[in-house]
């Protein structure tokens, strides 16, 4: 496959990465020939630059031999196709999956560097929202590590996450450039690169033999060019590549204007191009119509969609093999174009016709969808898709054209059914991202067994029908190698040594923990390590809000999005009645907690950002109040991103998992949280439904309506005002915030949001789970008096936690939905 001489097993300056004397020097060398510095004079950031292009350097090099050894077994591909890869920092994860940060941290060391300090100057890459963008990063570790002949790709967003501040209890954003002090990861291709076409027209012309075939004219062009990032997996030994797009414009300057003198307008096309991968849309789980948006997301399908296809040619000539070696997962409807696009591909370009273009396609592809809100489900204005990609919206036109027939067949006259899956909705103009997704796909996944049940039963019964076998569930899944081994040290080492280190490629490992979970000695050493994270934690809290915190006290945790469905409106509630039982004279000995919240809102979310601003105000109050000192204190911990989680996690009691049921498709946190010893509050909603019957029903507070229920107390006429009238408690917190208790300076703050969840209806039933909530609270207060049984149930927490391992998904997704095969296990 490649010449002999290209071999580079044994690179001159190839470092051994066991030996603390070659890093050193390789660390220097690094200094002085890329960073371009004075090793004398060098500060922790460029020491971290100088580690991480050592490092890059042998990932490149990892890289390329599973690259060499993918093409040499001509295996089957999958290529992760996602707006959002949210991996936070890389240096410590590479360090570990490599095996080597006791070595570095020596090397450092004799170079008067502490690797911890060292590792902080990174920027954390927040490409990405929550949970979908963070699951595709654990996805992307869970192919490395079991060697699946994976791939990302993605954009290159300039401009990740925003990052937050709160000013006067108010969420403030600011653009937070990752890339600011560059990034040492990055591989740069600038000779990697794609057209990406925009408007224009369509010229068909038919052959002698009667061939159609349509050309693109006229278009607005730009470029994608590539970037590469390396994931290692634990072990080091195979790294899957995660390609992200830059924009850049085909033009530097358009002649006619630099020649009359106009320098800005010359460069203003350039300008406009590249704002294509300027910044991530700060919204998760809602639409937004926007039309940079629409071009965002055919931009890097568009490029993707070329490099798979340039790849798969290299290899093979006849694309009619190209499912049987390439499988594409689409996460979420984000990128349903390369529907269209893998069409136009291979129809305008590879000549084939539409039924053989159509019978690749649509056993190419594969579609997880992540949420069940309404509002986030995907439909773009027809006139807007027509202008700017009007071959696509032709070939919608005829898929959706075929589809139908075949609805029409399946169902003879029954025309409701079909304008209700029809692509196209007539009645809105506009295309149904999700129906282009399933029609174009394999298989759709929902990502916890409640939510795929709901997907099927409440948002494609039709399609599920249609097509049976379509549907199926791969439950989340997340990656214990950031989660327990990185983020949590004292415990993985624990857990190590009580049952050997093969949990971290398989976490079912853990289960043998649960012979220990009686045991005094380790529930001591257990709490202890628990303890020691609450003290970490309790640094992060007084360096970013000056607040004082106790580590002796119930660190109860929600940080996550901040939504209506995810309900932390219904924690404040609970936290504002607890304050009052604090408060009144026959004061019950409740245990004194630290109530945490973290979480974004986007910044166009009215409801979200008033929550923000109550809990702060609510904060204020009680940190304040002398009568509760030492009982209660309520933190917001600004800018949540994937470092503070880090943090966090391992330091949580108690973790909040209390969305509304039927509203949350499975949650990741949830997971996290009790992997790293903490005990769950919460309904019985997404994957929390798993974990309660992984974990048991006692060692897990459950509370609320099921989703069921939800369905019929709505149906049944639901009067939120009923409840509060009925909950005297309740009420009080209610009419306090209403009267402005918590600021006094302008008591009608939260009118809108009293108004907007009693007045309307409260469609989230915050005030219908009030009460259970409170007494799901009650029991949490009484259980962790008893320190041991709260020990020993937390530690059956981290031994039941297998199944929520991401290798668990990868392998489902792997065996039942791609078609792939480890390359170990091909080997
Ligand atoms: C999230 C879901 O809200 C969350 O329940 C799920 O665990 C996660 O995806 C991963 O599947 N959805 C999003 C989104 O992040 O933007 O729709």
């Amino acid at each position: 496959m490649h010449a002999p001489d290209s071999s580079f097993n044994d690179l001159d300056d190839g470092i051994d990465f066991s030996d603390v004397q070659q890093i050193k020097r390789g660390l220097i060398a690094s200094m002085v020939r890329v960073v371009g510095f004075d090793p004398d004079s060098a500060g922790p950031h460029d020491w971290f630059l100088a580690l991480a292009s050592l490092l890059r350097g042998h990932l490149s090099e990892q890289g390329m031999h599973t690259s060499r050894s993918q093409y040499g077994k001509d295996v089957k591909r999958v290529y992760y196709l996602s707006m959002e890869f949210l991996t936070g920092r890389r240096l410590m994860k590479h360090l570990l999956d490599l095996g080597i940060e006791p070595q570095v941290r020596a090397a450092l060391t004799a170079l008067g560097q502490n690797l911890d300090v060292v590792a902080e100057q990174e920027s954390d890459a927040a490409l990405g929202n929550g949970g979908l963008g963070r699951l595709a990063a654990c996805f992307l570790d869970s192919m490395a590590t079991h060697a699946y002949p994976g791939y990302g790709y993605g954009i290159r967003y300039e401009f990740g996450m925003f990052s937050q501040t709160i000013e006067n209890g108010q969420q403030v954003e600011h653009p937070e450039s990752w890339l600011q002090n560059g990034s040492p990861w990055e591989i740069v291709r600038h000779n990697l690169n794609y057209t990406v076409r925009f408007g224009g027209r369509i010229v068909c012309f038919r052959d002698e033999q009667g061939h159609e075939s349509c050309r693109w004219v006229d278009t607005d062009d730009v470029i994608a060019e590539a970037y590469d990032l390396k994931e290692t997996g634990f072990g080091g030994s195979i790294a899957v590549n995660l390609r992200l797009w830059s924009a850049r414009s085909t033009q530097d300057f358009d002649l006619r204007y630099f020649n009359e003198g106009n320098y800005i307008e010359a460069v203003k096309e350039k300008t406009v191009s590249e704002t294509l991968s300027k910044v991530l849309y700060p919204m998760d789980t809602t639409l937004m119509g926007q039309e940079l948006r629409l071009k965002q997301e055919y931009f890097f399908v568009s490029a993707s969609l070329q490099d798979i296809l340039a790849r798969f040619l290299k290899v093979h000539k006849n694309p009619r093999l190209f499912p049987e070696k390439t499988a594409i997962q689409l996460n979420d409807t984000h990128p349903a174009l390369a529907v269209p696009e893998l069409m136009r591909l291979l129809m305008d370009h590879c000549g084939l016709n539409w039924e053989d273009a159509w019978d690749i396609t649509r056993n190419s592809f594969a579609y997880t969808n992540h949420t069940l809100l309404p509002e986030a489900l995907e439909t773009w204005p027809l006139d807007l898709m027509e202008t700017l990609l009007p071959r696509h919206m032709e070939i919608i036109y005829r898929i959706n054209h075929y589809f139908l027939q075949d609805v029409r067949r399946t169902y003879p006259g029954d025309g409701d059914k079909v304008r209700r899956m029809s692509i196209i909705d007539d009645a809105t103009r506009r295309v149904r991202m999700a129906h282009l997704a399933v029609v174009g796909s394999a298989r759709v996944n929902g990502v916890a067994a409640l939510h795929t049940h709901l997907l099927r039963e409440r948002v494609f019964p039709d399609f599920d029908r249609m097509y049976e076998g379509k549907f199926v569930n791969v439950t989340n899944g997340i990656t214990q190698r950031r989660w327990l081994l990185q983020s949590n040290p004292p415990l993985a080492a624990l857990v190590s040594e009580a049952v050997g280190p093969q949990w971290i490629r398989d976490l079912d490992r853990l289960r043998d923990l649960e012979a220990l979970a009686d045991d005094t000695a380790f529930q001591d050493r257990f709490l202890a390590i628990k303890r020691q994270a609450k003290v970490r934690a309790a640094a992060l809290i007084e360096e970013r809000c000056g607040l004082c915190v106790a580590p002796e006290t119930l660190f109860d945790i929600q940080i996550k999005r901040i939504h209506e469905y995810k309900r932390q409106l219904l924690n404040i509630l609970q936290v504002i009645a607890r304050y009052n039982r604090l408060r009144s004279a026959n004061a019950p000995d409740l245990l004194p907690r630290t109530v945490i919240f973290g979480g974004k809102a986007a910044p166009g979310y009215f409801m979200a950002k008033k929550i923000i601003r109550l809990i702060n105000d609510v904060a204020e109050i009680i940190n304040h109040d002398p009568l509760v000192r030492g009982r209660l204190r309520v933190v917001f911990v600004p800018n949540y991103n994937v470092s503070t989680a880090e943090i966090l996690i391992p330091a949580c009691d108690l973790s909040e998992q209390i969305s509304t049921a039927g509203t949350e498709a499975s949650g990741t946190g949830n997971m996290k949280f009790a992997l790293n010893g903490a005990l769950t509050i919460g309904t019985l909603d997404g994957a929390n439904i798993e974990i309660r019957e992984e974990v048991g029903g006692d060692n897990i507070f459950i509370f609320g309506q099921t989703a069921e229920e939800v369905a019929h107390t709505k149906a049944n006429g639901y009067n939120p005002w009923d409840w509060v009238n009925a909950d005297e408690e309740l009420r009080r917190v209610i009419d306090m915030i209403r009267d402005g208790f918590f600021n006094m300076e302008q008591p009608d703050r939260y009118h809108p949001l009293i108004n907007a969840v009693l007045n309307q209806g409260d469609p989230f039933l915050v005030m219908a789970d009030f009460r259970s909530y409170v007494e799901a609270q009650a029991a949490v207060d009484a259980l962790y008096l008893d320190q041991r049984t709260w020990a020993r149930k937390a530690i059956l927490n981290v031994a039941r936690m297998g199944k929520f391992s991401s290798d668990r998904a990868i392998h489902t997704y792997a065996r039942d939905i791609w078609g792939v095969g480890s390359m170990v296990a091909d080997a």
